[in-house]
């Protein structure tokens, strides 16, 4: 029978595994993290474990999970240990990562949790609860104060279920025992990340007690951050091979890719990890980059999600594998992004695109269209619409952002290409859905009836005929010759 991974086991693992050399049993909890997934390990923890392995020890992690315990049922047996492995062409680059000390679930003791975050050795709490775990409006950046988890929190607020809630609540406790606060650090691909948490968490304190929200106002950092690594879903067979290469049983390794990248504001009153070890890069100004990356990466795999989808491919390096799309991608950065694009200062941008196009031919990631179509309805603002508009103001055609729009309006309408149903995630799935039945599959009239929705649109586009003009001609060209052909079409067009 194999073992499991865990801290005894380690002396065990084979030679070219690295794994923790420092004393974890000194680790004190520096760091609270909201959201523990496969994107947090192998990104802020993967940075983190070089400060540790560097003999910092006071920046250890505890987990949190807002919903599901799968990842602590996995880790728990493990003392928190897993393994992230680098993958490409050449194989795995396995090693095990020991920043995590624990992690526990908030649902099931929530006031445990703001406990935890008010102990006066964390510094950082920091996010990766993904676009819709802020309760915000995607196309404004406010609170959703009907949310229904903000209107739990707000009346149940010792006991909260959404990030926000937890923070402010945090926040509160650590206030009201003298303890200085904590610095607030967001990893989601958020628009000016740091500015819209603060701008959410503040209210949500406003609507608790107006001298709270001051103080958050006045005290509180929240440092903006662009984040990028990319991490597809554990899958079975990853389990096997990474359980072979190790020799022990480990129940949730990480997969990712060779690149990582993190650009954060410096402004952590508390102190921080030296992130830098592993090559975070410390700047006053991070909205260029993350610009560059929400709207060349990010607003890139929307398009391969939903075009790839409808088209039949799985994954993000099958998409790509068809030199159509390869194109289309290409043609994407070049003639839509690029041209409005406000570049960090010295960044050179020709690379970047090409080593974008590189990171997703990785045929080693098994990186499923379908995972980043998911919760379309709180991305597209920041990786289409900004740009859209931009293009809109210089006279800019647009056609394959047209396009991108149109696959998602088709796919969240809830059926393929060939009538099979798609399993739609999105907060606003079955609104959506509603709204594309009365469509009865005519294009105008679909187009129509999802632009309406304002909390992904705001209220400027569908007033400008412009727009909904080439939303609705590229519905209509999709819905006659399917995603494949209209790729190729556009992709000739260079
Ligand atoms: C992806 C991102 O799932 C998605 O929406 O676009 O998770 C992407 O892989 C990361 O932002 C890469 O840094």
């Amino acid at each position: 029978m194999t073992h499991s991974l865990r801290q005894t086991a380690l002396p065990d693992l084979p030679p070219h595994v690295i794994v923790p050399t420092y004393d974890r049993a000194a680790l004190s909890t520096g760091i609270v993290h909201l959201g523990i997934g496969a994107f947090h390990r192998a990104h802020q923890a993967a940075y983190t474990e070089a400060a540790l392995q560097a003999g910092d020890l006071r920046w250890g992690i505890l987990g949190v999970s807002l919903r599901s315990p799968d990842t602590r049922d996995a880790l728990h047996p493990q003392d928190g240990l897993y393994t992230l492995s680098i993958r490409d062409a050449k194989g795995d680059r396995p090693q095990v990562i020991g920043a995590v000390r624990d992690v526990v679930v908030a649902p099931e003791d929530p006031c445990g949790v703001v406990a935890a975050m008010a102990n006066p050795s964390v510094k950082i709490v920091s996010l990766t609860v993904t676009e819709k775990g802020y309760c915000h409006d995607p196309a404004t950046g406010t609170l959703r104060e009907d949310h229904p988890d903000i209107v739990h929190d707000l009346n149940q607020h010792l006991e909260p279920k959404s990030a926000p809630g937890f923070i402010v609540s945090a926040l509160a406790k650590r206030r009201s025992a003298g303890i200085p606060p904590f610095t607030v650090l967001c990893c989601d691909n958020l628009p000016a990340n740091g500015k819209t948490v603060r701008r959410v968490v503040t209210r949500f304190a406003e609507l608790l007690d107006a001298d709270l929200a001051a103080f958050i106002a006045e005290h509180v950092a929240f440092p903006c951050t662009m984040v990028d690594r990319i991490v597809p879903a554990t899958t079975d067979d990853d389990r096997t091979r990474i359980t072979d290469q190790l020799g022990l049983r480990d129940a949730w390794p990480v997969m990712t890719e060779p690149f990582t990248q993190w650009v954060i504001e410096d402004h952590f009153p508390q102190g921080r990890p030296d992130w830098g070890l592993l090559g975070a890069e410390f700047t006053r100004d991070v909205a260029p980059y993350e610009l560059m990356k929400l709207r060349l990466l990010n607003g890139s795999h929307s398009c391969i999600a939903y075009l790839g989808y409808l088209a039949g491919y799985e994954t993000v390096a099958d998409t790509m594998s068809d030199r159509h799309f390869a194109r289309f991608i290409r043609g994407l950065m070049d003639a839509e992004v690029s041209p409005v694009l406000a570049a960090p200062p010295g960044a050179d941008v020709e690379a970047y695109k090409s080593a974008l196009i590189q990171r997703f031919h990785n045929p080693a990631l098994k990186h499923r269209t379908w995972q980043i179509a998911m919760d379309g309805s709180q991305k597209i603002p920041q990786r289409w619409l900004g740009t859209i508009r931009e293009c809109l103001a210089k006279d800019i055609a647009f056609p394959r952002l047209a396009l991108g729009i149109a696959a998602w309006m088709r796919y969240v309408s809830g059926t393929d290409e060939i009538d099979q149903p798609i399993d739609v995630r999105d907060p606003l799935a079955d609104k959506l859905r509603e709204r594309a039945a009365t469509a009865e599959n005519d294009p105008e009239k679909l187009a129509y009836a999802l632009l309406q929705m304002d909390m992904i649109f705001g209220h400027d586009f569908i007033k400008d005929p412009r727009f909904v003009d080439a939303v609705t001609w590229a519905l209509a060209g999709l819905m006659q010759m399917g995603a494949k052909n209209a790729v190729k079409k556009l992709a000739a067009d260079l």
